[in-house]
């Protein structure tokens, strides 16, 4: 051992990094960066989700300092584009193999969480899902770790809560893909359950979407509620088709998940949005003092942008790094994971749990409508679940 270190010193840093694999015993673990693989989609029709979880990743180290455990914090960014799966599985095996990571993390959409999952099964490191929101995600491995949402999480509540209100007629409008069918079958579930009736059951495309001929549709066959789902950045085409078809005045309620009425586009959708009712995580408008430090830090911190329910995803997935990296002295791989289970902290949305049996988060799930306060639109809360779980149905 004695030699060994020698050896490295004479060396020089240069040299010792490349022989650094050989050394690689959990001692020396210490003083080494934890890389961590960030895999987003920073370009195509989901670079927003990208820019918001970058922006609240920054944020944190910024405000929170580099080193837990021991050790820096090395963020590794990868651009999947958002819409390739092969392209994300092959990003996370190069961070993996080439690039030595400690953990992988980010993931915007479902496709592409399942794309990667097998490769951090392999490589037994943690993958933490920042954004992507399908139930079944945490169950594609044993590593994955989620602290977004899940569609089911906050689409129950918002069928309840149609209930209560007395409607009796509800059409569904979902992306056609895995987060869409998840809302979609609970939304149902839920709905019919409890005595209403879903006359109409319209699927988007995820590619390319043009919403007229769905919310003409729509229009024509008049429920008293249209309940919506589209991933992030999709929400401002959907309302600028439920105006122009005139939902509204045909009497027609907007109720969905809060990715429709989502933070980062919000403000640009005006009046057509006021009074939507939706359920979901996260709000920038949630009333808290953390949230008032998170949105202020990261409004200074990013001009011209508002934090949205993406940017807490990764807010909070780096507590859950940096925190086990605290927990375990900079440990690794399995103890790593270990550490990540059965954390609870105080988010910006409100208090969370990583279930220590699932992977999946635990989170109160707000109703919220969409009001105007000092000119501009925010998702007001008024009901909470405390701690939900993914209900599955
Ligand atoms: C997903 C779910 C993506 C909800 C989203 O936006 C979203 C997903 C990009 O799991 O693919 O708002």
């Amino acid at each position: 051992m004695q030699a060994r270190v020698t050896r490295r010193a004479a060396l020089g840093a240069g040299a010792a990094a490349l022989i650094a694999p050989a050394l690689a015993a959990p001692a020396l673990a210490q003083g080494r960066p934890a890389r961590i693989g960030l895999i987003l989609p920073m370009t195509g029709p989901f670079a927003s989700t990208g820019r918001q979880v970058e922006a609240a990743v920054r944020l944190y180290l910024r405000q929170r300092g580099e080193s837990f455990g021991g050790r820096r914090l090395e963020i590794l960014l990868r651009d999947d584009t958002g819409t390739a799966p092969e392209v994300t599985r092959r990003l996370a095996q190069e961070l993996v193999v080439r690039d030595k990571v400690q953990a992988l993390a980010g993931f915007g959409l479902t496709p592409l969480a399942f794309a990667a999952a097998p490769v951090a099964t392999e490589a037994k490191l943690p993958m933490v899902v920042m954004a992507a929101a399908t139930s079944a995600i945490v169950q594609r491995s044993p590593f994955i770790l989620r602290t977004s949402f899940t569609l089911p999480q906050v689409t129950a509540p918002i069928a309840e809560w149609a209930l209560r209100e007395r409607v009796q007629t509800a059409a569904t409008l979902v992306a056609d893909y895995a987060p869409g069918l998840d809302a979609e079958r609970v939304f149902k579930a839920r709905f019919t359950g409890g005595g209403g009736r879903v006359p109409l059951e319209l699927r988007t495309p995820l590619r390319n979407p043009d919403y007229a001929p769905f919310l003409q549709r729509v229009r024509d066959a008049k429920p008293e509620a249209l309940f919506i789902f589209v991933p992030s950045g999709e929400g401002a085409a959907v309302m600028k088709q439920f105006a122009e078809r005139g939902l509204a005045e045909a009497g027609v309620r907007l109720i969905g998940t809060g990715d429709v009425v989502d933070d980062d586009l919000l403000n640009d959708m005006g009046r057509p949005a006021l009074g939507a009712v939706t359920s979901h995580h996260y709000s920038a408008a949630h009333d808290s003092p953390e949230n008032k430090a998170y949105v202020q830090g990261f409004i200074a911190a990013n001009p011209g942008m508002r934090p949205n329910f993406m940017s807490v995803g990764g807010w909070d997935g780096m507590q859950l790094i940096a925190e086990a990296l605290q927990a375990t002295g900079g440990g690794e791989g399995e103890a790593l994971l270990a550490a990540m289970k059965g954390r609870s902290w105080t988010s910006p949305r409100g208090p969370i749990t990583i279930d220590a049996e699932t992977r999946d988060i635990v989170q109160d799930v707000y109703i919220r409508r969409v009001e105007e306060r000092d000119g501009q639109l925010w998702n007001i809360e008024f009901d909470r679940l405390p701690a939900m779980r993914d209900p599955g149905t």
